[in-house]
């Protein structure tokens, strides 16, 4: 990787793999774009296009510009968005994908997209979920998860294009906040422990989910990116995890922060179905042996490095 360009730079993970890829490639080497600019630190601290991601041309131009090797695409609607939104979802994140795929085969570059826990469905082996198993979504977004995982392996297959990706399960950091997804609960609750002492919950308790905290997402990024391709036996995409909890264990791990932290309860049908449909735990083996991934972060690490961030940021 040395001359990268990002769709949906200024999201939950672009915002900081952005400044974390310019720190490693220079700033001028990554190429930030979204569909509007903001005044965040991964928008004017290095070059940024506007870019929509359902215009081919757009993102053709914008690459060849900046004359890209890398092409990092982030740019999706979140899980309970997309089955708000269903058909605007699949226009978005399959054409979104499309164009990326398009762009990377016409710059020959290395590709990178996010997968997600989201492509597995309720018929999936719940626990310990293998990296290759059944996977029938009942969501759009594990409809568009899965078929972006196979058209990802068709590019690689059919033109030989270097695509990889990450089932990425919860992220949780302190810069961006998500949006639209069903894992988000688990960072809200921090925002909310440090402001209000409670947090009521939309997912309810005993529902068991993988999570990772940013600095181990981006990482695995980048060792991904970085992995000699001839060991790479998988591509699209590997199972990674950190840590996987329930409402009531992240609550408990906040109390030992914030004493007197109160947890209520007051569950959202349409999110909890679709946590309902998803793993309870993912086996990162296949990622762990074919280019090592290793997660720092535990769910104790993670809630005191989370508090002590949100403290001095709120
Ligand atoms: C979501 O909840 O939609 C995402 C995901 C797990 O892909 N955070």
């Amino acid at each position: 990787m040395k001359r990268i360009m990002i769709t949906g730079a200024l999201g939950q993970i672009g915002s900081e793999l952005t400044l974390k890829l310019r720190e490693i490639y220079g700033s001028d080497n990554v190429i930030a774009t979204d569909i509007r600019k903001n005044e965040s630190e991964a928008a004017q601290s290095g070059p940024f296009e506007t870019v929509d991601v359902t215009d081919l041309n757009a993102m053709v131009e914008t690459a060849k510009k900046h004359n890209v090797d890398t092409v990092m695409h982030l740019a999706a609607l979140l899980s309970a968005t997309a089955e708000a939104k269903p058909v605007f979802a699949w226009n978005l994140n399959m054409g979104g994908l499309m164009n990326a795929l398009e762009t990377a085969r016409e710059l020959n570059a290395q590709f990178f997209t996010p997968s997600s826990i989201g492509a597995f469905g309720p018929t999936t082996p719940k626990d310990n979920t293998p990296q290759d198993t059944i996977m029938r979504p009942t969501t759009m977004y594990g409809v568009n998860k899965v078929a972006g995982e196979l058209l990802s392996d068709y590019y690689f297959h059919k033109f030989g294009v270097d695509t990889r990706g990450l089932r990425f399960p919860g992220l949780i950091s302190y810069v961006t906040p998500p949006g639209g997804g069903t894992t988000d609960y688990a960072v809200e609750i921090y925002y909310e422990a440090i402001k209000n002492g409670r947090y009521t919950s939309y997912i309810d308790r005993g529902t068991y989910m993988d999570m990772m905290y940013m600095p181990d997402a981006l990482n695995a990024i980048i060792n991904l990116m970085e992995a000699d391709t001839a060991k790479l036996v998988h591509r699209n995409s590997f199972n990674v995890t950190a840590m996987s909890f329930d409402p009531e264990e992240i609550a408990v791990e906040i109390s030992k922060h914030i004493s007197g932290f109160e947890m209520s309860y007051q569950v959202d049908p349409v999110r909890q179905k679709i946590a309902d449909s998803w793993p309870n735990s993912i086996d990162p083996t296949a990622a762990q042996n074919e280019w090592g991934f290793k997660a720092e972060y535990d769910l104790a690490k993670m809630t005191k490095d989370m508090i002590e961030k949100l403290r001095q940021q709120l």
